[in-house]
C-alpha cells in the first residue's frame, strides 16, 4: 500500500481539550509511520465542518477514522452515518461522570451505522490505533510484521517484570 504522502487515518476530536487522550492514537500511528491528520471538530460548535469532513473523507482516501468526544459524544456516530469510512470511536473522560456518558453515548449505536468503540480514555485511544493497524495489516505485510514486533516487544517486557 503507498502511504507516501496523503493521509490515510483521520484523528479527530471534539476540542482541543480531548487531545491529552488522542494524542496517544496519533502517538501510535506516527510510530507505525502510518500517515494521518489530526483535527478539532466539533460536532454541535462546527457541524458544517462535521458535514464536509465525513462527507469528503473516502475521496480523500482516509481508510479510517478515529473519533474522540465526551459527554455527550455524538462525533462519531454522526461521522459514521455521513461515510462508508469505518469509524473507530474513542470515549473520552467526561468532568461530571468521569466519560461513562461518552462510552454509552459513543457504544450505545442504534443499528444500521456501526462505530467501533474502545475504552475510556488514553487505553482506549491507543486500542482505537492498534485496531485501524491491524486491519490495515490485513493487506500490508510490512505494517503485520511492525505490529507482530509491537506486541512481541510489549510482552517480552511483562515478562521481565521485576516485583
Ligand atoms: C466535547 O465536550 C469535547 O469532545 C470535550 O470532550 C468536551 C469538553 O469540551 P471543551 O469544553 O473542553 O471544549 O464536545
Amino acid at each position: 500500500m503507498d502511504y507516501i504522502s496523503s493521509p490515510v487515518v483521520g484523528v479527530v476530536m471534539g476540542s482541543s481539550s480531548d487531545w491529552d487522550v488522542m494524542s496517544h492514537a496519533a502517538s501510535i500511528l506516527e510510530s507505525f509511520d502510518v500517515p494521518f491528520e489530526s483535527k478539532v471538530i466539533s460536532a454541535h460548535r462546527m457541524p458544517k465542518e462535521m458535514f464536509d469532513y465525513a462527507s469528503e473523507a473516502h475521496d480523500r482516501g482516509l481508510k479510517a477514522i478515529i473519533a474522540g468526544a465526551g459527554g455527550a459524544a455524538h462525533l462519531p456516530g454522526m461521522i459514521a452515518s455521513l461515510t462508508e469510512v469505518p469509524v473507530f470511536g474513542v470515549p473520552v473522560p467526561s468532568k461530571y461522570l468521569s466519560g461513562e456518558d461518552s462510552l454509552l453515548s459513543i457504544v450505545q449505536m442504534p443499528k444500521g451505522i456501526p462505530v467501533a468503540t474502545f475504552a475510556i480514555g488514553e487505553a482506549g485511544a491507543t486500542n482505537a490505533a492498534l485496531h485501524v493497524l491491524a486491519n490495515m495489516a490485513l493487506f500490508d505485510n510490512t505494517l503485520r510484521h511492525k505490529l507482530l514486533s509491537f506486541r512481541k516487544s510489549q510482552t517480552d517486557k511483562a515478562r521481565n517484570m521485576k516485583l
